[in-house]
């Protein structure tokens, strides 16, 4: 069931998707769900390009308890659309904030923590949680502090490809959260940082102060002549956490955000900017 999707990199798609692009492609992870009891554990991945993915070629293999060959494989098919997500789910699965949105059952979500999973296309390894052939006893750690046992890991937005190494890589690009935790299940957000750096460097779009603490500045330039019309603030996860419809060349936001990293959007006329935000 494919819902619901934000796609905020297409504006600035550039040196992150050349690189992506000249390796192996495919889908990658973008939510992981091993639930706390019962069967309620699901799979998400992300078609991160400008256009629509023919999935045929590519497969989900679960290894489990250190194997080195997979003990399942589900084969995909069909087509992905840009920036769309897939949903797979154990068919055990009795919780409707998962079923609700799940797209397959697959006997790859058979997890429970200490498995590694991997996405293959063509015969090459897109995207890997964990590490093939090695048991590491319970689970696997993320950072920030986190396990794929038992929780809810969502894909860093910042995320543009697969990454197959474990340590040190990819298990730094999740956020986990308790399970049940099923609200960012069937869409996902990725932005990219090398593409925002450059679509604002001609200074169009204003935010201060950066860091801020309570009321945040957002102008366009008088050499833009724009009028902001609408303000997004995303976590990290991608989730929209405030939203401003404004009407001025320069407008003042209350901001009370708990202290991180954030990505703000605004629209201006018919330009998008986007910026990294920091709140104290
Ligand atoms: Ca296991
Ligand atoms: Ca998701």
């Amino acid at each position: 069931m494919k819902i619901k999707f934000t796609l905020l990199v297409l504006l600035v798609l550039s040196s992150n998707l050349l690189t992506a692009q000249s390796r192996a492609t495919g889908p990658f992870f973008s939510e992981y769900i091993e639930g706390s009891t019962g069967s309620n554990k699901a799979l998400e991945i992300f078609n991160p390009y400008p256009v629509v993915m023919d999935l045929s070629g590519c497969s989900i293999e679960l290894y489990p308890n250190g194997a080195s060959v997979p003990s399942q494989t589900q084969v995909l098919t069909g087509f992905l659309a840009s920036g769309d997500v897939w949903v797979l789910a154990n068919s055990l699965a009795t919780d409707t904030g998962i079923l609700n949105v799940t797209d397959q059952f697959s006997s790859v979500c058979n997890f429970n923590g200490d498995d590694a999973l991997a996405i293959k296309c063509n015969g090459e390894y897109i995207d890997i949680i964990g590490q093939i052939g090695f048991d590491p006893g319970t689970y696997w750690g993320v950072w920030p502090p986190s396990t794929t046992l038992d929780h809810t890991l969502i894909r860093d937005s910042m995320v543009t490809a697969g990454e197959i190494m474990w340590s040190g890589a990819a298990q730094n690009q999740w956020y986990g959260f308790a399970a049940p935790e099923y609200s960012h299940l069937g869409w996902h957000t990725m932005y990219s940082t090398v593409g925002l750096d450059e679509h604002n460097e001609s200074n169009l779009f204003r935010l201060y102060p950066n860091p801020v603490h309570g009321t945040l500045n957002v102008e366009c330039s008088s050499s833009a002549q724009s009028t902001i019309t609408e303000l997004n603030i995303y976590d990290m996860t991608g989730r929209i956490v405030l939203e401003e419809t404004l009407h001025s060349q320069l407008s003042t936001v209350n901001c009370p955000l708990s202290s991180g990293l954030y990505l703000v959007r605004v629209e201006a006329n018919d330009m998008i900017y986007q910026q990294k935000l920091i709140v104290e």
